[in-house]
């Protein structure tokens, strides 16, 4: 079969709200999401991970942590998207608008699931009580899930 394309998703929380990214371009454009793509030839998961935080938002992780993976299947391609899902606990810099992401704080109880990946409804409650976790999700086109399975592995 064809290789995965590997994605890093990264969502730095604090205690009480969450940052995302307004995507102005591409893969998920006009949606809030965590900060993240394609892994490069040479770096790991963690290092791809940190690398587009950077230069999404201006951030640079200094503790970070892989909590989830989800496989996403979108009916009709043959590559599966194999994000790795982190959890971002601290980091340095200045917060920063780029050609990719307009960041912003959100509180926890004022997510807006509404302008984001519809999967996002369904995970987030696990990312959000601490929790790791994998799935599978299927997508026909970018609006409408077909299958969904996640499993919540431990709480930490
Ligand atoms: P370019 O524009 O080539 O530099 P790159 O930044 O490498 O792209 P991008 O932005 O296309 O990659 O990566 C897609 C991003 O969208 C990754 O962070 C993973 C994330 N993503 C993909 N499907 C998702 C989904 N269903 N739900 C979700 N995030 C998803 O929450
Ligand atoms: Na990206
Ligand atoms: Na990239």
């Amino acid at each position: 079969g064809v290789p995965n394309k590997v994605l890093t998703l990264v969502l730095i929380r604090e205690e009480y709200r969450i940052l995302l990214g307004m995507k102005k371009r591409g893969f998920g454009v006009n949606r809030w999401n965590g900060f993240g793509g394609k892994v490069e030839a040479g770096e790991t998961i963690a290092q791809g991970a940190k690398r587009e935080v950077e230069e999404e938002c201006g951030l640079t992780l200094t503790e970070f942590e892989e909590v989830g993976r989800i496989d996403f299947e979108f009916v009709g391609e043959p590559q599966i998207l194999e994000v790795h899902i982190f959890r971002g606990d601290k980091y340095e810099g200045e917060l920063q608008e780029t050609e990719e992401m307009r960041p912003e704080w959100f509180a926890l109880d004022a997510i807006p699931f509404h302008s984001m990946w519809p999967d996002d409804a369904y995970w987030f409650p696990i990312f959000l009580r601490g929790s790791k976790f994998k799935g599978y999700i299927k997508f026909e086109g970018h609006d409408k899930i077909l299958d969904c399975s996640l499993e919540e592995l431990e709480t930490t």
